[in-house]
């Protein structure tokens, strides 16, 4: 499959963008979605951000596998980062963020308190690839509707400080979605494909459907019976496909097959949890590659 390659002109805006604000806070939030937690990690941080406290938070923990979700946690703190879970649709897993960030900041706050100064909020920028649900957390935790969401990528274009009161008193920097020039890794692209982190529209989304029923089919057959009522999982991808077409009426005049419906509709339900939840990666995948 042709390598996707994704790199607008914005992208590298928010990565100047984030440059410029790094000095401003004192934490920084890198948000990576559960399923993804290795592809969804953007090499470009790593290279922006040196000399700040990072916090990792694991996004959408309730479309990913909660025991792999828990290799990743202690995979991360193997590495001396804490990473934290979050459903940023319900709320689950921010007290410890918040809690984790006074933390992190504690030693600059009594320095500053030592010196005379007054205790200031806790300035945290969040980072992270787009759709990951940067402005969803943001929203939660001031508990209104004050940053734009979206469930497609590229959703926030411009920063945006939040002030969350009473909530341990800190200062929030929502950003926009980044990603990286280049995948090194084609199976990089797909994944981020897979979980909605590239618009659609420039990517061939038969053949991501395609790839990603192959992948649930192999991982983990009995959700995708279940799911789209089939019979068996036949060996080959596309007849898969062409079965979950039949079932959910995807044909057009002449009998033939709707790709594009049916590709939509299973990337949907993949995107929400529908099928089931499903990790893409787990660590035991990286010690085996290496
Ligand atoms: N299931 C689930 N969906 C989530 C979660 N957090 C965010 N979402 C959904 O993911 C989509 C993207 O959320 P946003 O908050 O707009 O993501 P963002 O990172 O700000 O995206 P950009 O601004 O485009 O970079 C929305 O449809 C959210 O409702 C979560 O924890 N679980
Ligand atoms: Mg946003």
């Amino acid at each position: 499959m042709k390598q996707i390659n994704w790199y607008p002109g914005h992208m590298k805006k928010t990565k100047e963008l984030i440059q410029a604000n790094l000095k401003l806070v004192d934490v920084v939030v890198e948000l990576l979605d559960a399923r993804i937690p290795m592809s969804s990690r953007n090499p470009q941080i790593d290279e922006i951000i040196t000399n700040k406290v990072r916090v990792i938070v694991l996004n959408k923990t309730d479309l990913a596998n909660n025991a792999v979700t828990k290799e990743w946690v202690s995979y991360f703190d193997k590495q001396g980062i804490k990473a934290i879970e979050v459903n940023s649709l319900t709320g689950a897993g921010l007290d410890k963020l918040m809690k984790e960030l006074d933390e992190t900041v504690k030693e600059k706050m009594d320095a500053r308190i030592e010196k005379g100064m007054k205790k200031r909020p806790v300035r945290a920028m969040i980072v992270g690839i787009p759709n990951v649900g940067k402005s969803s957390i943001i929203n939660r935790l001031i508990g209104k509707k004050s940053a734009k969401t979206g469930d497609k990528p590229g959703v926030t274009r411009g920063k945006q400080w939040v002030r969350l009161k009473g909530k341990g008193n800190v200062e929030l920097l929502d950003m926009p979605g980044i990603l990286w020039p280049k995948f090194e890794d084609v199976q990089v692209g797909i994944k981020l494909a897979f979980a909605g982190s590239i618009k659609d529209e420039i990517l061939d989304i038969e053949t991501i459907a395609l790839r990603l029923i192959e992948y649930i089919c192999e991982k983990n057959p009995e959700a995708m019976k279940n799911r789209y009522k089939l019979d068996e999982i036949d060996e080959d991808g596309l007849t898969n496909m062409d079965n979950i077409a039949e079932k959910r009426g995807c044909i057009m005049s002449g009998g033939r097959i709707d790709y594009a419906r049916v590709a939509n509709i299973v990337l949907d339900e993949f995107r929400s949890g529908k099928i089931d939840r499903i990790s893409l990666e787990s660590p035991s995948d990286i010690s085996s590659d290496l």
